[in-house]
């Protein structure tokens, strides 16, 4: 029994559906296979205790595992549509509940984000929180609008998000374009280092205050794997030293669920083939997933 996979429908005691998106195609990292990690993540649970770390029992938690969306690897119009028509029908059966996504390269946040905005009554208060080493801020990769590293150019794009309701947070390797970028169109990111300037608790106020102040009441949140630090999570196509820890980003998960209403949440970039053989990625992963669950639960 994975984690996940208490419940096979979704009925109205349906508090969390996680679903995969097994697609790798808009990375730009050359041997990438970011697209079996919802495989693996769920694999690993297997072994893995079946309480959180507060001592919630997994199983209690209401996490319905609906599987992975049907991606064709090169096709990127149909997986857009597919993953849109994927996130409705969630909708379509339970208008409460909260989606958790498995990828696939960050481009995956994109359609994701974009069918839960699409579906959500009131985003006058919505806002998104992007953990990432990266701005993922390009205008175009390779001569493409549509790449992981453009995702937060596309977020930023929709109508209903711009710099008072998007952050991006862990940043620390950021180019030259995207510095101008976020520059020009004054966005904010919060780099990972100002967090040992400043300690844990302020770091966290800190995220907190930047939406309190414009109203923000409810989050999408996107974990780029690679936030966190390559000596815990080696299994990412860009390592970028100097990630938080696992007790940091649990922490600040935990006190940002406290202080918003989370509607949904993905985790990205997993490359399973860069693991090591303990799968110490997944595992992470597969901690992390549960973790902030039981956080939102437990509000
Ligand atoms: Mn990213």
């Amino acid at each position: 029994m994975t984690f996940y996979d208490y419940g096979i429908l979704i009925d109205n005691d349906t508090k969390f559906v996680l679903f995969g998106i097994p697609w790798d195609y808009l990375t730009s990292i050359k041997a990438p296979n970011s697209s079996i990690a919802p495989k693996k993540i769920r694999e690993v649970t297997f072994d893995l205790a079946l309480t959180t770390e507060l001592g919630l029992l997994i199983p209690n938690l209401k996490v319905v595992d609906i599987g992975d969306v049907k991606i064709i690897h090169k096709e990127i119009k149909a997986n857009l549509k597919e993953i849109k028509n994927f996130v409705d029908q969630i909708y379509e059966k339970n208008k409460y509940i909260i989606p958790v996504m498995i990828g696939g390269d960050h481009f995956c946040t994109f359609p994701v984000f974009k069918a839960i905005g699409k579906n959500l009554e009131n985003k006058e208060t919505l806002g998104i929180l992007l953990f990432d080493s990266h701005l993922d801020l390009y205008n175009e990769w390779d001569k493409r609008v549509y790449s992981h590293a453009t995702v937060t150019h596309r977020i930023y794009d929709l109508d209903y998000v711009n710099n008072k309701n998007l952050l991006i947070v862990g940043t620390r390797d950021i180019d030259i374009p995207e510095i101008e970028i976020a520059k020009s169109e004054n966005i904010t990111y919060f780099n990972s280092y100002i967090l040992s300037d400043i300690g844990l608790d302020k770091y966290i106020n800190n995220i907190i205050t930047f939406y309190k102040s414009s109203g923000i009441e409810s989050l999408y949140i996107s974990i780029d794997i690679d936030v966190l630090d390559p000596s815990i999570a080696p299994a990412t196509g860009f390592p970028i030293p100097g990630g938080f820890t696992y007790r940091e980003f649990w922490k600040i998960l935990k006190r940002i669920s406290k202080e918003f209403k989370i509607i949904g949440f993905d985790l990205v970039e997993v490359a399973p083939n860069l693991d090591l053989s303990n799968h110490i990625t997944s595992n992470l992963a597969a901690k992390l997933i549960i973790e902030f669950i039981s956080f939102i639960s437990i509000k």
